[in-house]
């Protein structure tokens, strides 16, 4: 019997966060691939649908069929779609887009078209409790080499702002109530009115205290409403952002015109999309400047491909998702594809702790304010599963938000 896929394996475990990684076994001895499905604080949910719906189907067929293999797992089920699905497919498409780099003896940015540039302007994370705090933060970061640092502060009253390491996050989820289960970290007294006139204060203060040259984003998490999203984005003009991200939830997309209309403040938006027909009004009407899609839960390389090929002609560029929650095999192909397309914008990236890097070798190499891609055969990531068992599942949840009067509001 010719090449076929002969076992799906689905490793769930917790080196310090939730990873779902796939190992998709072939016929071969010794060639497998390996894939990403992590969806942080619904691991399980997909681990299930792979190990259920998705690995059943997927035995005894010829893994370099990859486009063929996409179109069974999207349009076949039906109930085509959502985070859970895509994630499982994601998962599955980087194991088999790995198989086929291992066969060819060539890097994904080779087989996608080859190296288009050398390495990927990455971005990193700076926070803090105030101003200065952030100042600081950026300056190590510039010390480290880094261009561009997206940066988020504390909004007074709001305990633990998102992307301010509040406790939930910092545990990636994980985070006990004290009768020891997980429970998700309320971050409470949310105002957003509060945060509009925070934001514009703390960029002030950065381009005051650090010059023009560094590249500043920062991350709205989609909390704020059409009008709001405008004032902010309006405000922030005389900063220039290299781009202000996440500014309204994906059902808003409609409201992406209104705020086109306000402000050049250039937008970023996508984490949250699962494939590319939620990017495509936002790319042909050019309401955003830069689609930032998470390969991991829009079904992988496959899907992102096709994304970056629609926006290049609409002058969007990419910046896809490259936060520690997903695993170093999806910021691995984030880096060969960056490397490989015409419209690259920006990289976000993440360092791994020595537990992941342990678990899940080969996350892509940072020097000099980049990512530079391996050139290793396939995405050039391995999967150590002795130490993945090592670090066992832990529930964990996202953090959710409270406004002052204790309802809730988008986190
Ligand atoms: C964030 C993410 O990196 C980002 O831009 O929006 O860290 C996001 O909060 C997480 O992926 C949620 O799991
Ligand atoms: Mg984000």
């Amino acid at each position: 019997m010719s090449l076929h896929i002969t076992e799906v394996r689905v490793i769930v475990t917790c080196p310090g966060r939730n990873y779902v990684f796939v190992k998709v076994m072939t016929s071969e001895p010794g060639l497998y691939g390996v894939g990403d499905a992590t969806l942080n604080g619904r691991e399980l949910a997909v681990a299930s649908a792979l190990r259920e719906h998705v690995a059943p189907l997927l035995v005894g067929r010829d893994p370099d069929r990859i486009e063929d293999t996409w179109q069974l797992l999207f349009r076949g089920t039906y109930w085509r779609g959502g985070p859970v699905l895509q994630t499982a497919l994601a998962g599955v498409d980087l194991a088999l887009w790995d198989i086929k780099g291992k066969r060819a003896g060539m890097p994904l940015h080779s087989l996608l078209g080859g190296k288009t540039r050398e390495c990927a302007l990455a971005y990193t994370h700076a926070a803090g409790r105030d101003f200065k705090e952030v100042e600081d933060q950026v300056r190590r970061a510039m010390e480290r080499g880094f261009r561009a640092v997206r940066t988020q502060v504390a909004v007074p009253g709001s305990i633990g702002t998102y992307g301010t390491g509040g406790a939930g996050e910092a545990a990636s989820a994980a985070w006990p109530s004290p009768d020891g289960e997980a429970m998700p970290f309320v971050e409470a007294g949310w105002d957003s009115s509060r945060y509009l006139r925070t934001v514009p204060r703390l960029f002030e203060h950065l381009r005051n205290t650090l010059g023009d040259e560094v590249e500043l984003l920062h991350d709205v998490h989609e909390r704020l409403s059409p009008i709001e999203a405008c004032r902010l984005a309006s405000d922030l003009e005389p900063y220039r952002l290299f781009f202000l991200e996440d500014p309204l939830r994906p059902e808003h997309s409609d409201s992406f015109r209104v705020l086109r209309r306000s402000s050049t403040t250039p937008i970023a938006m996508g984490e949250l999309f699962t494939s590319k027909y939620e990017c495509l009004p936002l790319i042909t009407d050019q309401l955003i400047d830069y689609i930032r899609c998470d390969l991991g839960h829009i079904g992988g390389l496959t899907e992102a491909r096709k994304i970056a090929a629609i926006a290049d002609p609409f002058q969007v560029r990419t910046a896809w998702h490259g936060p520690g929650d997903i695993g170093p095999p999806t910021h691995a192909a984030n880096v060969h594809l960056d490397c490989a397309i015409p419209n690259f914008g920006i990289q976000e990236m993440t360092f791994f702790s020595a537990a992941v890097n342990e678990v899940c070798p080969g996350a892509p190499t940072y020097r000099d304010g980049a990512l530079w891609p391996s050139d290793a055969p396939g995405l050039g990531v391995d999967i150590d599963e002795e130490a993945a068992v090592r670090f066992p599942y832990k529930r964990g949840y996202l953090p959710i938000v409270r406004k002052a009067d204790g309802s809730l509001h988008d986190w």
